[in-house]
């Protein structure tokens, strides 16, 4: 068995917690709780689990800065940790616990970086209406066109990362905070030469508590994108 790090990002998912800590517990992984000073409770809360359960640490960070620079820091430590896989996933229950095997198994087989994805035969989203579906498919479908790569599902945040992958991009250079940095990881490690695999994925709405997206979010990668093209054709990207 790999050793393999989920990151878990946490504003706020004081109810969602503890479940999904529950159900990480029989699948053999470690967890690094990444909270951001939750006003509600939940760095409280994920230290007391962590007393309780060897398979979880915290990182506590001081304000929210959005997903990006918390992935950022989850990742650091769990890379000083000796972390052989590194996984990125919701704390809402839209990504399954339950999938997190076949992300790892993806990397057992060959892959360097596996997606979770919504947009491959097999993977779809539930009880999303036209609004919702049209952004997200929008925006993985621009993100695929303007960067001129074959990954259907580019905004998804459930990831598992080879070592190699995150010691070998300019994490440093990554300065997104939303999809913007799902999409630049991704990007990154492909033009690196990495194999990246899409794994179908089924997402569900947020089991309890509130989305922490905003326009500015979606706007933040409708911008960066055609940023990102540009510095790798003029070979700033790394
Ligand atoms: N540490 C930290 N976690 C965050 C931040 N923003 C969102 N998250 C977490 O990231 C995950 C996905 O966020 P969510 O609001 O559900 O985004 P959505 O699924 O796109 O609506 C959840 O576990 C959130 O608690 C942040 O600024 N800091
Ligand atoms: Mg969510």
């Amino acid at each position: 068995m790999p050793n393999a790090v989920v990151c878990l990002p946490t504003y706020n998912e004081r109810e969602n917690l503890e479940p999904m800590l529950r159900a990480l517990q029989p699948l053999g992984v470690r967890v690094l709780v990444v909270d951001d000073s939750s006003p509600d409770g939940t760095g409280e809360l994920a230290d007391r689990l962590a007393a309780e359960l060897d398979f979880v640490s915290v990182l506590h960070r001081a304000r929210k800065e959005g997903l990006g620079p918390a992935y950022l820091a989850g990742f650091a430590r769990a890379l000083a940790d000796g972390a052989d896989y590194v996984l990125e996933m919701d704390c809402d229950f839209s990504h399954d616990p339950a999938d997190v095997p076949r992300l790892i198994a993806a990397c057992d087989e060959g892959a360097d970086l596996a997606l979770g994805s919504r947009y491959v035969p097999g993977g779809g989203t539930e009880n999303w209406g036209f609004g919702r579906r049209f952004v997200s498919l929008g925006g993985s479908w621009y993100a695929r066109v303007l960067l001129g790569v074959s990954i259907h599902d580019l905004t998804g945040g459930f990831k598992c990362y080879r070592r190699a992958v995150l010691e070998r991009i300019d994490l440093g250079a990554v300065r997104a905070k939303g999809y913007a940095f799902q999409i630049e990881t991704t990007y990154r490690a492909l033009r690196a030469g990495f194999r990246v695999v899409e794994v179908p994925i089924h997402f569900a709405d947020r089991a309890a508590g509130h989305s922490k997206m905003s326009r500015a979010i979606v706007l933040e990668a409708v911008a960066r994108v055609p940023l990102l093209r540009l510095e790798a054709l003029t070979g700033r990207l790394r």
